[in-house]
């Protein structure tokens, strides 16, 4: 059985620039493919370097010279609630297009619309709450001085963000940037745009001041370094891969832009002898086959104890070999198709070649299917350690095996690796889940479970995973400045 099969499609040729839908300057228009069947859903606008220039331009001059610097937190608060509102009445709308664009099944997609909406509402707390915390008092060590540090939008904010959660990814940097004062440039990835136009809707209809919000749509590879270097960009938000966020460091340098990055990952769950087997199943299979295993956080390589080893895998490969494949409206569906035909081809690639490598595939491979973008859920056991299934992320459902005999090893293994965005462990005893914990060495630590995500705690990663952290007051930290201003108030001469 299918959800409501189909809506209207909105029009995704025009660029919102300055508040104003515009067409690209050259008109130029590119295929948004549906990954389940390989059907073009619908043209959207491909913008020119030109439309890049004027959208940072519109952010530039709104936020000079517009309204927005003169509103209060809770004013701006209240467009980001509006925006929340909005996101919720049109749920299954966006939901439907995340489908489409993305592929993944719909209830994903409920979560991920209901968590954008979730997302828009903390940072509007957090806007409100900015009006009495911006300016907090130093106490200093020369009592002829006071102090106070004041918090400040960074400025123009540039937003370039992935596939793997396209409306979601948007407001984990558009709701904190506009919470803080700042205005945005968002370059949504090119593979999955229709949300974001979706976005720019709902800020024309809650009636956001015009430039606060700029949208275009197009190639990272052709906008990327105009947006990246513009002297008028002020801070550059990404999330990505790492070849791009390395290429974004070096161009945001030009002018030493504030910079966040949220990159790779491969990360590690150690599952200890004394775990309950169908928890740690529910857990492992959630942490590497959601979303198609599309997720930065994935936990892509498995740690079990050797006592558990044996009765885990068993359950776990028949499990994954349950698992229903196919569209992402269908209902009872768990694993979609890859977004892309790029990706597909890259995680069979990775496929291939561990198995031309001679390492054991339990289960999984090219799914049986005659259209669209499906791998079935991939196991793979006794990876070796220097093999690049076991050391590169692959961001497809494809899960890398491996035993330990103590809490040493797993904590060494779990470690080794350039990336460090997330890790995860299981036992039934806390005080070796907290340690471990404490062990790791990653930005996200699960405990008991894998991948849940709360807009209130801090998201991000150690090592080649990225720099800084977005969500919770972090998130809008990233987009404020911190100035001091200090007064000499004394008679005594200096
Ligand atoms: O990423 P890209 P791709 C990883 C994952 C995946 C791999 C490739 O391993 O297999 O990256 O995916 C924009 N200047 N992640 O090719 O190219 C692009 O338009 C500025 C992990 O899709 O990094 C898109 O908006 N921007 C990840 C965004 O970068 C540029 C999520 C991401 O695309 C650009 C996605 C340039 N020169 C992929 N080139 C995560 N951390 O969650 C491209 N872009």
């Amino acid at each position: 059985m299918t959800t409501k099969s189909t809506y209207p499609l909105g029009d995704y040729q025009k660029l919102y620039i300055n508040g104003a839908w515009v067409s690209p300057t050259d008109g130029a228009t590119f295929e948004s493919i549906n990954p389940y069947d390989e059907s073009v859903i619908t043209h959207i606008a491909k913008a020119s370097q030109d439309d890049a220039l004027q959208a940072v331009q519109a952010a530039r001059h709104a936020f000079d010279d517009g309204e927005w610097c003169t509103l209060s937190g809770k004013e701006r608060a209240a467009y980001l609630r509006a925006i929340a509102a909005k996101i919720h009445e049109n749920l299954e709308y966006l939901a439907y297009l995340e489908v489409l664009d993305n592929g993944k099944p719909i209830d994903e997609a409920r979560w991920d619309i209901a968590d954008t909406a979730g997302c828009f509402e903390f940072y509007a707390q957090l806007a409100e709450e900015l009006d009495d915390t911006a300016e907090t008092p130093v106490v200093l060590s020369d009592e002829r001085f006071d102090s106070v540090a004041r918090r400040e939008a960074v400025g123009v904010a540039v937003a370039i963000i992935p596939w793997n959660y396209p409306m979601l990814m948007a407001a984990w940097k558009v709701a904190p940037a506009l919470a803080a004062g700042c205005t945005m440039v968002l370059k949504p990835a090119e593979a999955t745009s229709m949300t974001a136009i979706e976005l720019g809707r709902i800020a024309e209809k809650v009636g956001l001041p015009k430039g606060v919000l700029n949208i275009v749509t197009g190639f990272g590879s052709e906008l990327g370094d105009v947006l990246t270097t513009h002297p008028d960009v002020d801070k550059v938000a990404f999330t990505g891969s790492v070849p791009v966020g390395k290429h974004i460091m070096q161009k945001a340098a030009s002018n030493v832009k504030n910079l966040s990055l949220e990159l790779g990952g491969k990360s590690a769950f150690v599952v200890f002898d004394d775990s309950d087997i169908e928890q740690a199943v529910e857990w492992i299979l959630f942490g590497i086959f959601w979303n198609q295993g599309q997720v930065c956080s994935a936990t892509s390589r498995l740690l079990i104890q050797n006592g558990i080893y044996d009765k885990l895998m068993d359950r776990l490969v028949a499990e994954a070999k349950n698992i229903r494949m196919g569209s992402g409206l269908d209902i009872g569906v768990k694993l979609g198709p890859l977004v892309n035909e790029k990706q597909y081809r890259s995680v069979l690639s990775a496929i291939n070649k561990a198995q031309a490598d001679g390492i054991h595939m339990a289960t999984g491979g090219k799914a049986d299917f005659v259209k669209g973008y499906f791998v079935a859920p991939t196991i793979f056991t006794d990876v070796p350690t220097d093999h690049e299934l076991w050391t590169t992320e692959v961001f497809g459902p494809v899960l890398a095996v491996r035993r330990f005999d103590d809490e040493a090893e797993a904590i060494r293994l779990a470690n080794d690796s350039q990336f460090g965005l997330a890790a995860a462990v299981m036992s039934a005893d806390d005080a070796r889940c907290q340690r471990v914990a404490r062990a790791f060495c990653a930005g996200i630590v699960w405990i008991n479970c894998s991948q849940p995500t709360f807009t209130e705690a801090p998201w991000g990663g150690y090592k080649q995973s990225g720099i800084g952290r977005e969500l919770g007051e972090w998130g809008l930290n990233n987009y404020l400045e911190t100035k001091q201003i200090t007064r000499y108030h004394s008679q005594q001469a200096w």
